[in-house]
């Protein structure tokens, strides 16, 4: 073991803290890597969709973005060797393998997948999925699932049929339950009449949906709830008080986007809430600036915050962490590298608290003592503790990895174009 290993070792254990314990759990720690950073959001569907619906919006047009599933799964495979541990990936349904055809959406197979499973085994990744009900003629007026048209709606709760299968097929393929996370764009820019109306058609189209009942060891679902986009300042039918009901009454994982609440709400806050009454939950880690804007994780006091609650509450293992992030600004793997390392390292320093000892200052009404513990462990060795985890996983440390993205951008990505 090395100097700096023993070091944090010592440091650690004057506050009780065992880090090999904290390592293991880490290790045990998965993130689900979003494929869409590599490419903007594009997909490969043909003809290429213009990305809208509902304020996703990437901004930026730096170079080397992934063209081809080709290309995207090259990418995402050498990020994944910036990242230490075992991850999943999470794949939108726009991601298929179609070939050059063009598959309507409400008509996606299985086999369109199947490149991305043979793929993924390789890599040795579990795969999550989403439907994707954006960029798309049939969701332009700003309704997918609670839309009016019968003729919509029903499209939307085909694709949703559709894709909840291939999440089920990965599941099978993969013998862990895949994820399949629900997020809509459908709302409105102005005040609408009938808020009412909106809402019971997703409940309907919904309920629809999961009638199909698949395994817990295949499938797990997600329903994601939004604040606003672009589009729908004044009305979301899918906000947040109508997921957790929905979720609650249907026995349904909830996913909490960090970027889909108020700017001061602390999203990390409603973990401990959520988790009284389902056992699992997904979340969507994202640094939203000043609006939901998607910018690349960063190691900051909301993403610590979220990862403290999720380890005290105990049931980190039900606690599934998605990534959503997408900036087109800068160097696309080097955003893969920066924001899944500091989600790992924000998951690390949870392990690293001594939980108990601040449990213990506070029930003794030591509050200043709380406070002065947990200052504390803000000078930690953390680093130290972090490097050693990338050695232990054969993946370059902090002052290494930049170093890959930089040969790879002027091998590859500077290449395309
Ligand atoms: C949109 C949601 C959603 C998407 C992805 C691409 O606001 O956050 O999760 O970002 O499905
Ligand atoms: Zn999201």
């Amino acid at each position: 073991m090395s100097d700096r290993y023993n070091y944090a070792k010592m440091r650690y254990a004057e506050v009780g803290v065992d880090i090999d314990e904290a390592l293991k759990s880490l290790s045990e720690f998965s993130l689900s890597l979003h494929c869409w950073q590599a490419d903007d959001v594009g997909g490969f569907e043909t003809p290429d969709a213009a990305l809208g619906g509902g304020g996703i919006q990437t901004t930026g047009n730096y170079p080397g973005k992934a063209r081809t599933l080709e290309e995207l799964r090259g990418d995402i495979g050498f990020a994944l060797k910036l990242i230490p541990g075992n991850h999943r990936l999470n794949l939108h349904a726009s991601y298929g393998d179609f070939a050059g055809q063009k598959v309507e959406r409400d008509k996606i197979e299985p086999k369109h997948y199947e490149s991305w499973v043979k793929w993924a085994k390789e890599q040795n990744l579990k795969l999550d999925f989403n439907c994707t009900m954006f960029s798309h003629p049939k969701a332009d007026d700003g309704f997918t699932l609670s839309s009016k048209d019968k003729a919509i709606r029903d499209f939307w709760i085909a694709h949703t049929e559709k894709a909840r299968e291939i999440a089920a097929y990965f599941g099978r393929q993969q013998g862990c339950p895949s994820v399949h996370n629900l997020w809509i764009p459908d709302g409105t820019k102005d005040y609408p009449a009938d808020r009412f109306g909106y809402r019971k058609i997703l409940v309907e189209s919904l309920d629809q949906i999961f009638k199909t009942e698949y395994p817990e060891k295949e499938l797990k679902d997600a329903v994601e709830s939004k604040l606003f986009g672009i589009g729908s300042e004044a009305f979301v039918v899918g906000s947040n008080d109508f997921y957790l009901s929905y979720a609650i009454s249907r026995n349904k994982m909830i996913c909490f986007d960090m970027g889909h609440f108020h700017p001061t709400e602390l999203v990390a806050d409603k973990v401990s809430a959520f988790l009284q009454f389902q056992n699992s939950l997904l979340l969507h880690v994202s640094r939203p600036m000043r609006w939901d804007s998607d910018h690349i994780v960063l190691f900051n006091d909301d993403l610590n915050f979220m990862a403290q609650e999720v380890v005290r509450s105990g049931k980190d293992k039900d606690v599934y962490v998605g990534l959503d992030f997408f900036d087109a600004s800068v160097n696309r793997i080097g955003a893969y590298a920066v924001g899944s390392r500091s989600a790992l390292k924000a998951w690390l320093a949870a392990y690293l608290e001594p939980t108990e000892d601040l449990i213990k200052l506070e029930e003794a009404g030591d509050n200043i003592g709380r406070m002065a513990l947990s200052e504390r462990m803000k000078s930690m060795p953390l680093g130290e503790v972090w490097d050693h985890f990338c050695e232990m996983n054969n993946t370059p440390t902090e002052a290494e990895y930049m170093k890959e993205v930089y040969s790879y951008e002027k091998d590859v990505l500077s290449r395309r174009n």
